[in-house]
Protein backbone atom coordinates (compact mmCIF):
# COMPACT_ATOMS: atom_id res chain seq x y z
CA UNK A 1 0.00 0.00 0.00
CA UNK A 2 1.79 3.55 -0.88
CA UNK A 3 1.26 6.65 1.35
CA UNK A 4 0.19 9.72 -0.18
CA UNK A 5 -2.08 12.87 0.47
CA UNK A 6 -5.66 14.03 0.12
CA UNK A 7 -7.75 17.18 0.62
CA UNK A 8 -10.94 17.43 2.84
CA UNK A 9 -13.19 20.74 2.07
CA UNK A 10 -15.77 20.06 5.30
CA UNK A 11 -18.14 22.67 5.13
CA UNK A 12 -20.33 23.71 8.28
CA UNK A 13 -22.59 25.38 9.40
CA UNK A 14 -20.80 28.48 11.28
CA UNK A 15 -17.52 27.37 9.43
CA UNK A 16 -15.88 26.05 6.14
CA UNK A 17 -12.21 24.31 6.52
CA UNK A 18 -9.89 22.67 4.31
CA UNK A 19 -7.29 19.72 5.76
CA UNK A 20 -4.66 17.74 4.28
CA UNK A 21 -4.98 14.20 5.42
CA UNK A 22 -1.44 12.24 4.77
CA UNK A 23 -2.57 8.25 5.10
CA UNK A 24 -0.57 4.81 4.63
CA UNK A 25 0.75 2.33 6.76
CA UNK A 26 -2.68 2.37 8.55
CA UNK A 27 -1.74 5.49 9.80
CA UNK A 28 -3.50 9.40 9.65
CA UNK A 29 -1.83 13.03 9.58
CA UNK A 30 -3.75 16.09 9.29
CA UNK A 31 -2.70 19.44 8.78
CA UNK A 32 -5.31 22.07 9.04
CA UNK A 33 -4.80 24.57 5.67
CA UNK A 34 -7.66 27.11 6.14
CA UNK A 35 -11.08 28.38 7.79
CA UNK A 36 -13.21 30.73 6.58
CA UNK A 37 -16.22 31.94 8.43
CA UNK A 38 -20.05 30.40 7.00
CA UNK A 39 -22.70 33.72 7.92
CA UNK A 40 -25.79 32.75 6.39
CA UNK A 41 -27.34 35.75 4.77
CA UNK A 42 -30.88 37.11 5.74
CA UNK A 43 -32.56 38.89 2.62
CA UNK A 44 -36.12 40.48 2.05
CA UNK A 45 -36.64 36.88 0.74
CA UNK A 46 -35.64 35.01 3.50
CA UNK A 47 -32.20 33.20 5.21
CA UNK A 48 -29.65 31.84 2.68
CA UNK A 49 -26.47 30.53 2.50
CA UNK A 50 -23.81 32.09 0.72
CA UNK A 51 -22.56 29.07 -1.46
CA UNK A 52 -20.44 31.51 -3.70
CA UNK A 53 -18.53 33.10 -0.81
CA UNK A 54 -18.24 29.32 0.66
CA UNK A 55 -16.91 27.94 -3.22
CA UNK A 56 -14.54 30.66 -2.78
CA UNK A 57 -13.22 29.95 0.48
CA UNK A 58 -13.05 26.23 -0.84
CA UNK A 59 -10.61 27.56 -3.98
CA UNK A 60 -8.77 29.74 -1.71
CA UNK A 61 -8.11 26.72 0.87
CA UNK A 62 -7.41 24.08 -1.98
CA UNK A 63 -4.38 26.88 -3.15
CA UNK A 64 -2.97 26.83 -0.01
CA UNK A 65 -3.23 22.74 0.17
CA UNK A 66 -1.55 22.52 -3.35
CA UNK A 67 1.34 25.25 -2.12
CA UNK A 68 2.04 22.85 1.09
CA UNK A 69 1.30 19.24 -1.08
CA UNK A 70 1.37 19.52 -4.77
CA UNK A 71 1.04 16.31 -4.88
CA UNK A 72 -2.49 15.82 -3.47
CA UNK A 73 -4.51 12.94 -5.13
CA UNK A 74 -7.20 14.09 -4.75
CA UNK A 75 -10.37 16.52 -3.39
CA UNK A 76 -13.67 15.45 -1.61
CA UNK A 77 -16.22 17.77 -0.14
CA UNK A 78 -18.87 17.18 2.77
CA UNK A 79 -21.63 19.47 4.27
CA UNK A 80 -24.90 19.76 6.39
CA UNK A 81 -27.35 18.12 4.30
CA UNK A 82 -30.59 18.25 2.73
CA UNK A 83 -30.16 22.12 1.13
CA UNK A 84 -29.85 22.92 -2.46
CA UNK A 85 -29.05 24.49 -5.39
CA UNK A 86 -31.86 24.84 -8.70
CA UNK A 87 -30.08 24.78 -11.88
CA UNK A 88 -31.33 25.28 -15.83
CA UNK A 89 -28.77 24.29 -18.22
CA UNK A 90 -25.63 24.76 -15.82
CA UNK A 91 -27.21 27.91 -14.03
CA UNK A 92 -27.63 28.40 -10.32
CA UNK A 93 -31.73 29.42 -10.43
CA UNK A 94 -32.21 31.85 -7.35
CA UNK A 95 -30.64 32.20 -4.22
CA UNK A 96 -30.00 28.74 -1.94
CA UNK A 97 -31.95 28.98 1.17
CA UNK A 98 -30.89 28.09 4.80
CA UNK A 99 -32.59 24.68 6.34
CA UNK A 100 -33.28 27.31 9.15
CA UNK A 101 -35.72 29.44 6.88
CA UNK A 102 -39.08 29.29 8.04
CA UNK A 103 -41.01 29.13 4.64
CA UNK A 104 -41.40 25.25 5.02
CA UNK A 105 -44.55 24.71 6.51
CA UNK A 106 -46.66 25.06 3.50
CA UNK A 107 -44.40 22.25 2.11
CA UNK A 108 -45.09 20.24 4.45
CA UNK A 109 -48.57 20.20 4.14
CA UNK A 110 -48.54 20.10 0.83
CA UNK A 111 -46.68 16.97 0.18
CA UNK A 112 -48.69 15.49 3.22
CA UNK A 113 -52.14 15.86 1.24
CA UNK A 114 -50.16 13.78 -1.33
CA UNK A 115 -47.96 11.26 0.24
CA UNK A 116 -49.70 10.67 3.99
CA UNK A 117 -46.42 10.53 6.27
CA UNK A 118 -46.60 7.36 7.06
CA UNK A 119 -46.38 5.86 3.71
CA UNK A 120 -43.60 8.45 3.28
CA UNK A 121 -41.77 6.99 6.38
CA UNK A 122 -42.33 3.45 4.94
CA UNK A 123 -40.86 4.47 1.02
CA UNK A 124 -37.62 6.99 2.65
CA UNK A 125 -37.62 6.13 6.31
CA UNK A 126 -36.31 9.76 7.44
CA UNK A 127 -37.07 11.25 10.49
CA UNK A 128 -39.86 13.67 9.96
CA UNK A 129 -37.56 17.10 9.84
CA UNK A 130 -39.71 20.61 8.11
CA UNK A 131 -36.46 21.24 6.07
CA UNK A 132 -35.96 18.08 4.76
CA UNK A 133 -35.53 18.70 0.78
CA UNK A 134 -38.69 17.22 -0.44
CA UNK A 135 -40.40 19.76 1.56
CA UNK A 136 -38.42 22.58 0.94
CA UNK A 137 -38.89 21.62 -2.85
CA UNK A 138 -43.00 21.80 -2.05
CA UNK A 139 -42.66 25.24 -0.32
CA UNK A 140 -40.19 26.74 -2.99
CA UNK A 141 -42.36 28.01 -5.40
CA UNK A 142 -42.68 31.00 -3.11
CA UNK A 143 -44.77 33.17 -5.84
CA UNK A 144 -41.92 31.95 -9.00
CA UNK A 145 -42.04 28.03 -9.71
CA UNK A 146 -38.10 27.56 -9.91
CA UNK A 147 -38.30 24.04 -9.33
CA UNK A 148 -40.26 23.81 -12.95
CA UNK A 149 -37.92 25.63 -14.83
CA UNK A 150 -34.70 24.05 -13.40
CA UNK A 151 -33.28 20.98 -15.04
CA UNK A 152 -31.09 19.76 -11.99
CA UNK A 153 -31.05 20.24 -8.03
CA UNK A 154 -27.46 19.86 -6.47
CA UNK A 155 -26.98 19.37 -3.14
CA UNK A 156 -24.58 21.77 -1.32
CA UNK A 157 -21.50 19.54 -1.85
CA UNK A 158 -22.33 18.39 -5.19
CA UNK A 159 -22.90 21.86 -6.62
CA UNK A 160 -19.07 22.31 -5.43
CA UNK A 161 -17.82 19.40 -6.92
CA UNK A 162 -19.85 20.64 -10.06
CA UNK A 163 -17.93 24.33 -9.56
CA UNK A 164 -15.06 22.21 -9.37
CA UNK A 165 -15.72 19.58 -12.14
CA UNK A 166 -17.78 20.51 -14.40
CA UNK A 167 -19.74 17.23 -13.67
CA UNK A 168 -23.68 17.01 -11.84
CA UNK A 169 -24.22 14.07 -9.21
CA UNK A 170 -25.60 13.25 -6.76
CA UNK A 171 -23.51 11.51 -3.73
CA UNK A 172 -26.02 8.98 -2.32
CA UNK A 173 -25.55 9.33 1.68
CA UNK A 174 -26.55 13.00 1.46
CA UNK A 175 -29.35 11.89 -1.27
CA UNK A 176 -30.44 9.53 1.53
CA UNK A 177 -31.60 12.81 3.62
CA UNK A 178 -33.99 14.51 0.62
CA UNK A 179 -36.54 12.42 1.45
CA UNK A 180 -36.97 11.50 -2.08
CA UNK A 181 -34.59 8.03 -2.19
CA UNK A 182 -36.01 5.04 -1.60
CA UNK A 183 -34.50 3.48 1.50
CA UNK A 184 -34.68 0.14 0.33
CA UNK A 185 -33.62 0.19 -3.13
CA UNK A 186 -31.23 3.23 -2.30
CA UNK A 187 -32.62 4.47 -5.78
CA UNK A 188 -34.17 7.69 -6.83
CA UNK A 189 -38.20 7.11 -5.71
CA UNK A 190 -39.56 7.81 -9.09
CA UNK A 191 -42.93 7.62 -7.95
CA UNK A 192 -42.59 10.13 -5.71
CA UNK A 193 -41.45 12.64 -8.17
CA UNK A 194 -44.61 11.27 -10.08
CA UNK A 195 -46.86 12.29 -7.12
CA UNK A 196 -45.18 15.19 -5.96
CA UNK A 197 -45.20 16.89 -9.50
CA UNK A 198 -41.13 16.82 -9.79
CA UNK A 199 -39.74 16.82 -13.50
CA UNK A 200 -38.80 13.38 -13.79
CA UNK A 201 -35.22 14.61 -14.79
CA UNK A 202 -34.69 16.80 -11.79
CA UNK A 203 -32.37 14.20 -10.02
CA UNK A 204 -28.97 13.44 -11.14
CA UNK A 205 -27.64 10.47 -11.39
CA UNK A 206 -26.54 8.81 -7.78
CA UNK A 207 -22.72 7.91 -7.07
CA UNK A 208 -21.33 6.22 -4.20
CA UNK A 209 -18.23 6.99 -1.58
CA UNK A 210 -15.07 6.28 -3.09
CA UNK A 211 -16.26 6.95 -6.58
CA UNK A 212 -14.31 9.42 -8.78
CA UNK A 213 -16.43 12.45 -9.75
CA UNK A 214 -14.25 13.79 -12.19
CA UNK A 215 -11.32 16.12 -12.59
CA UNK A 216 -10.64 19.87 -11.75
CA UNK A 217 -11.84 22.02 -14.72
CA UNK A 218 -8.91 23.94 -16.33
CA UNK A 219 -9.92 27.38 -14.51
CA UNK A 220 -10.05 25.48 -11.09
CA UNK A 221 -6.38 24.42 -11.92
CA UNK A 222 -5.12 27.78 -12.28
CA UNK A 223 -6.79 29.00 -9.80
CA UNK A 224 -5.46 26.94 -7.07
CA UNK A 225 -2.31 26.66 -8.97
CA UNK A 226 -2.22 23.01 -9.15
CA UNK A 227 0.27 21.37 -11.81
CA UNK A 228 -2.27 19.19 -12.90
CA UNK A 229 -5.97 18.43 -13.09
CA UNK A 230 -6.98 17.23 -9.73
CA UNK A 231 -9.28 14.17 -9.18
CA UNK A 232 -12.59 15.06 -7.07
CA UNK A 233 -13.55 11.83 -5.49
CA UNK A 234 -17.22 11.62 -3.49
CA UNK A 235 -16.58 10.82 0.35
CA UNK A 236 -19.57 10.50 2.56
CA UNK A 237 -20.75 14.27 1.38
CA UNK A 238 -23.32 14.25 4.26
CA UNK A 239 -20.93 15.61 7.23
CA UNK A 240 -23.17 13.16 9.52
CA UNK A 241 -21.86 9.76 7.26
CA UNK A 242 -18.24 10.88 7.16
CA UNK A 243 -18.21 11.88 11.00
CA UNK A 244 -19.33 8.46 11.62
CA UNK A 245 -16.96 6.46 9.36
CA UNK A 246 -14.48 7.65 12.06
CA UNK A 247 -16.47 7.04 14.86
CA UNK A 248 -13.79 4.20 16.18
CA UNK A 249 -16.44 1.98 17.61
CA UNK A 250 -17.46 -1.57 17.40
CA UNK A 251 -21.15 -1.07 15.35
CA UNK A 252 -22.29 -4.15 17.20
CA UNK A 253 -21.89 -2.81 20.07
CA UNK A 254 -21.86 0.98 20.65
CA UNK A 255 -24.29 3.50 20.07
CA UNK A 256 -22.48 7.00 18.25
CA UNK A 257 -23.18 10.72 18.89
CA UNK A 258 -21.89 12.98 16.11
CA UNK A 259 -22.22 16.59 18.24
CA UNK A 260 -21.87 19.83 16.77
CA UNK A 261 -24.47 22.65 15.66
CA UNK A 262 -26.53 19.26 15.61
CA UNK A 263 -26.04 15.98 17.51
CA UNK A 264 -27.44 12.77 15.79
CA UNK A 265 -27.68 10.01 18.49
CA UNK A 266 -28.10 6.61 16.94
CA UNK A 267 -26.54 3.60 15.61
CA UNK A 268 -24.88 1.89 12.53
CA UNK A 269 -27.15 -1.17 11.40
CA UNK A 270 -26.94 -2.89 7.70
CA UNK A 271 -30.54 -2.94 7.10
CA UNK A 272 -33.42 -0.05 7.43
CA UNK A 273 -35.99 0.19 10.64
CA UNK A 274 -39.46 1.35 9.35
CA UNK A 275 -41.65 0.29 12.12
CA UNK A 276 -44.19 2.53 13.11
CA UNK A 277 -42.36 2.49 16.29
CA UNK A 278 -39.42 3.81 14.73
CA UNK A 279 -41.43 6.34 13.21
CA UNK A 280 -42.90 7.31 16.40
CA UNK A 281 -39.78 7.73 18.03
CA UNK A 282 -38.49 10.05 15.31
CA UNK A 283 -35.78 7.77 14.02
CA UNK A 284 -33.95 8.52 10.54
CA UNK A 285 -32.58 5.64 8.68
CA UNK A 286 -29.96 7.35 6.40
CA UNK A 287 -27.35 5.80 3.81
CA UNK A 288 -23.85 5.61 5.99
CA UNK A 289 -20.92 4.80 3.64
CA UNK A 290 -20.42 1.27 2.08
CA UNK A 291 -24.33 0.67 2.12
CA UNK A 292 -24.33 1.13 5.84
CA UNK A 293 -27.65 2.63 7.44
CA UNK A 294 -27.12 5.67 9.85
CA UNK A 295 -30.03 4.98 12.25
CA UNK A 296 -30.68 7.90 14.46
CA UNK A 297 -32.55 10.67 15.68
CA UNK A 298 -31.61 14.13 15.03
CA UNK A 299 -31.03 15.99 18.59
CA UNK A 300 -31.21 19.66 18.54
CA UNK A 301 -27.56 19.77 19.57
CA UNK A 302 -25.33 22.96 20.67
CA UNK A 303 -26.94 24.84 18.26
CA UNK A 304 -28.53 25.76 21.76
CA UNK A 305 -25.59 27.36 23.21
CA UNK A 306 -23.68 28.95 20.10
CA UNK A 307 -27.26 30.52 19.36
CA UNK A 308 -27.71 31.56 22.84
CA UNK A 309 -24.21 33.03 22.98
CA UNK A 310 -25.08 34.99 20.05
CA UNK A 311 -27.64 36.22 21.68
CA UNK A 312 -25.97 37.39 24.69
CA UNK A 313 -22.81 38.71 22.59
CA UNK A 314 -25.84 41.16 20.56
CA UNK A 315 -24.31 44.43 21.70
CA UNK A 316 -20.63 43.88 21.39
CA UNK A 317 -19.61 41.96 24.57
CA UNK A 318 -17.23 38.72 24.06
CA UNK A 319 -17.75 35.64 25.49
CA UNK A 320 -15.68 32.71 25.49
CA UNK A 321 -17.70 29.69 25.24
CA UNK A 322 -15.38 27.28 27.08
CA UNK A 323 -15.39 29.87 30.56
CA UNK A 324 -18.95 29.53 30.34
CA UNK A 325 -19.02 25.31 30.28
CA UNK A 326 -16.61 26.21 32.90
CA UNK A 327 -19.40 28.21 35.26
CA UNK A 328 -22.04 25.78 34.59
CA UNK A 329 -19.93 23.10 36.11
CA UNK A 330 -19.99 24.90 39.21
CA UNK A 331 -23.75 25.29 39.24
CA UNK A 332 -24.65 23.47 42.17
CA UNK A 333 -28.27 23.90 42.20
CA UNK A 334 -30.83 21.38 39.99
CA UNK A 335 -31.46 23.22 36.87
CA UNK A 336 -34.26 22.42 34.28
CA UNK A 337 -34.42 19.59 31.88
CA UNK A 338 -36.31 20.99 28.70
CA UNK A 339 -37.32 19.41 25.86
CA UNK A 340 -34.57 20.28 23.32
CA UNK A 341 -36.60 18.78 20.53
CA UNK A 342 -39.42 21.71 20.68
CA UNK A 343 -39.42 22.83 17.24
CA UNK A 344 -39.47 26.66 18.64
CA UNK A 345 -35.72 26.17 19.39
CA UNK A 346 -35.34 25.52 15.42
CA UNK A 347 -35.29 29.17 13.85
CA UNK A 348 -32.05 31.59 14.92
CA UNK A 349 -33.47 33.88 17.66
CA UNK A 350 -33.45 34.66 21.46
CA UNK A 351 -32.74 31.32 22.65
CA UNK A 352 -32.54 31.96 26.49
CA UNK A 353 -36.02 34.02 26.21
CA UNK A 354 -37.31 30.57 24.17
CA UNK A 355 -35.94 28.27 26.96
CA UNK A 356 -37.29 30.66 29.69
CA UNK A 357 -40.96 30.70 28.47
CA UNK A 358 -40.50 26.34 27.62
CA UNK A 359 -40.23 26.44 31.41
CA UNK A 360 -42.31 28.51 32.83
CA UNK A 361 -44.90 26.92 30.34
CA UNK A 362 -44.08 23.62 31.94
CA UNK A 363 -43.81 24.85 35.73
CA UNK A 364 -40.17 24.22 35.96
CA UNK A 365 -37.82 26.97 36.88
CA UNK A 366 -36.95 29.66 34.76
CA UNK A 367 -32.57 29.60 35.16
CA UNK A 368 -31.43 32.96 36.32
CA UNK A 369 -28.01 33.29 35.31
CA UNK A 370 -25.87 32.81 32.10
CA UNK A 371 -24.24 29.67 34.00
CA UNK A 372 -27.48 28.21 34.70
CA UNK A 373 -28.58 28.77 31.26
CA UNK A 374 -25.46 26.89 29.65
CA UNK A 375 -26.50 24.43 32.40
CA UNK A 376 -29.69 23.80 32.12
CA UNK A 377 -28.96 23.20 27.78
CA UNK A 378 -26.54 20.54 29.17
CA UNK A 379 -28.32 18.80 30.78
CA UNK A 380 -30.98 18.52 28.90
CA UNK A 381 -28.67 17.72 25.75
CA UNK A 382 -27.25 15.06 27.78
CA UNK A 383 -31.26 13.89 28.80
CA UNK A 384 -31.95 13.61 25.23
CA UNK A 385 -29.03 11.54 24.09
CA UNK A 386 -29.40 9.52 26.73
CA UNK A 387 -32.92 8.84 25.57
CA UNK A 388 -31.96 8.67 22.02
CA UNK A 389 -29.67 6.09 23.30
CA UNK A 390 -31.85 3.74 24.31
CA UNK A 391 -34.76 4.23 22.15
CA UNK A 392 -31.73 3.30 19.37
CA UNK A 393 -31.11 0.29 21.18
CA UNK A 394 -34.69 -0.78 21.39
CA UNK A 395 -35.80 -0.27 17.96
CA UNK A 396 -32.71 -1.95 16.04
CA UNK A 397 -31.79 -4.67 18.66
CA UNK A 398 -27.92 -3.53 18.87
CA UNK A 399 -27.40 -4.17 22.46
CA UNK A 400 -25.41 -0.93 23.32
CA UNK A 401 -22.60 -1.02 25.79
CA UNK A 402 -20.88 1.93 25.03
CA UNK A 403 -21.51 5.60 23.72
CA UNK A 404 -19.10 7.26 21.26
CA UNK A 405 -19.13 11.33 21.50
CA UNK A 406 -17.26 12.43 18.14
CA UNK A 407 -16.84 16.41 16.82
CA UNK A 408 -16.86 19.16 18.77
CA UNK A 409 -19.29 18.00 21.16
CA UNK A 410 -16.31 15.41 22.18
CA UNK A 411 -14.25 18.68 23.87
CA UNK A 412 -17.30 19.46 26.28
CA UNK A 413 -16.23 17.25 29.13
CA UNK A 414 -19.18 18.80 31.17
CA UNK A 415 -21.09 17.17 28.30
CA UNK A 416 -19.57 13.91 28.21
CA UNK A 417 -19.37 13.32 31.69
CA UNK A 418 -23.54 13.67 32.50
CA UNK A 419 -24.18 11.73 28.84
CA UNK A 420 -22.33 8.97 30.88
CA UNK A 421 -24.25 9.88 34.01
CA UNK A 422 -27.64 9.94 32.27
CA UNK A 423 -27.09 6.67 30.43
CA UNK A 424 -25.35 5.04 32.82
CA UNK A 425 -22.95 3.79 29.30
CA UNK A 426 -18.92 4.19 29.54
CA UNK A 427 -19.16 7.67 27.21
CA UNK A 428 -15.89 7.80 25.11
CA UNK A 429 -15.17 11.22 23.47
CA UNK A 430 -13.32 11.83 20.24
CA UNK A 431 -12.09 12.57 17.60
CA UNK A 432 -13.20 16.05 17.31
CA UNK A 433 -12.32 16.22 13.63
CA UNK A 434 -14.17 12.56 12.90
CA UNK A 435 -15.93 14.24 10.12
CA UNK A 436 -12.78 15.61 8.19
CA UNK A 437 -11.46 12.35 9.11
CA UNK A 438 -13.67 10.28 7.72
CA UNK A 439 -13.90 12.41 4.28
CA UNK A 440 -9.97 11.94 4.59
CA UNK A 441 -10.25 7.83 4.91
CA UNK A 442 -12.91 7.57 2.03
CA UNK A 443 -10.49 9.43 0.02
CA UNK A 444 -7.64 7.65 0.40
CA UNK A 445 -8.93 4.26 0.07
CA UNK A 446 -9.82 4.86 -3.10
CA UNK A 447 -6.74 6.02 -3.63
CA UNK A 448 -5.08 3.12 -2.47
CA UNK A 449 -3.42 4.71 0.23
CA UNK A 450 -6.04 2.61 2.87
CA UNK A 451 -7.51 -0.63 2.44
CA UNK A 452 -10.83 -2.73 3.66
CA UNK A 453 -13.82 -2.24 5.52
CA UNK A 454 -15.02 0.47 7.69
CA UNK A 455 -13.67 -2.02 10.15
CA UNK A 456 -10.07 -1.38 9.01
CA UNK A 457 -10.63 2.21 8.49
CA UNK A 458 -11.87 2.90 12.16
CA UNK A 459 -8.41 1.05 13.23
CA UNK A 460 -6.24 3.59 11.71
CA UNK A 461 -8.45 6.40 13.37
CA UNK A 462 -8.13 3.87 16.79
CA UNK A 463 -4.28 4.42 16.04
CA UNK A 464 -4.53 7.89 15.47
CA UNK A 465 -6.21 9.48 18.00
CA UNK A 466 -6.60 9.28 21.94
CA UNK A 467 -9.95 9.13 22.81
CA UNK A 468 -11.21 10.52 26.76
CA UNK A 469 -12.94 7.79 28.89
CA UNK A 470 -15.96 9.15 30.99
CA UNK A 471 -17.43 6.21 33.29
CA UNK A 472 -20.93 6.99 34.39
CA UNK A 473 -21.39 8.35 38.41
CA UNK A 474 -24.89 7.34 39.97
C1 LIG B 1 -25.23 18.07 10.73
C2 LIG B 1 -26.34 17.91 9.71
C3 LIG B 1 -27.39 16.92 10.17
C4 LIG B 1 -28.57 17.39 9.38
C5 LIG B 1 -28.45 18.88 9.57
C6 LIG B 1 -29.14 19.71 8.57
O1 LIG B 1 -24.31 19.02 10.31
O2 LIG B 1 -25.83 17.50 8.47
O3 LIG B 1 -27.05 15.56 9.95
O4 LIG B 1 -29.78 16.89 9.81
O5 LIG B 1 -27.04 19.12 9.54
O6 LIG B 1 -28.64 19.49 7.29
Amino acid sequence: MSRGAVAAVDLGATSGRVIIGRVGDGRIHLSHVARFANQPVRTVNGLHWDLLGLYRGAVDGLRGAVREDPELASIGVDSWAVDYALLRRGRMLGTPFHYRDARTAAGVEAVHASVPFAELYRRNGLQFLPFNTIYQLAAEHDGVDLVSLADTMLLVPDLLGYFLTGETVAERTNASTTGLLDVHTRQWDAGLLDVLHLPPGLLPPLVDPGERIGATLPYVVDEIGARRPIDVVAVGSHDTSSAVVAVPMDPTSAAYISCGTWSLVGVEIGHPVTTDAARDAGFTNEGGVDGRIRFLHNVMGLWLLSESVRHWERDGESIDIPALVAQASAVSTPVSVFDVDDARFLPPGDMPARIAAWCAEHSASVPRSRAEFARSIIESLAQAFADAVRAAADLSGVPVRAVHIVGGGAQNSLLCQRTADRSGLPVVAGPVEATAIGNILVQARAAGFAEGSLESLRAIVRTATSPRHYSPHP
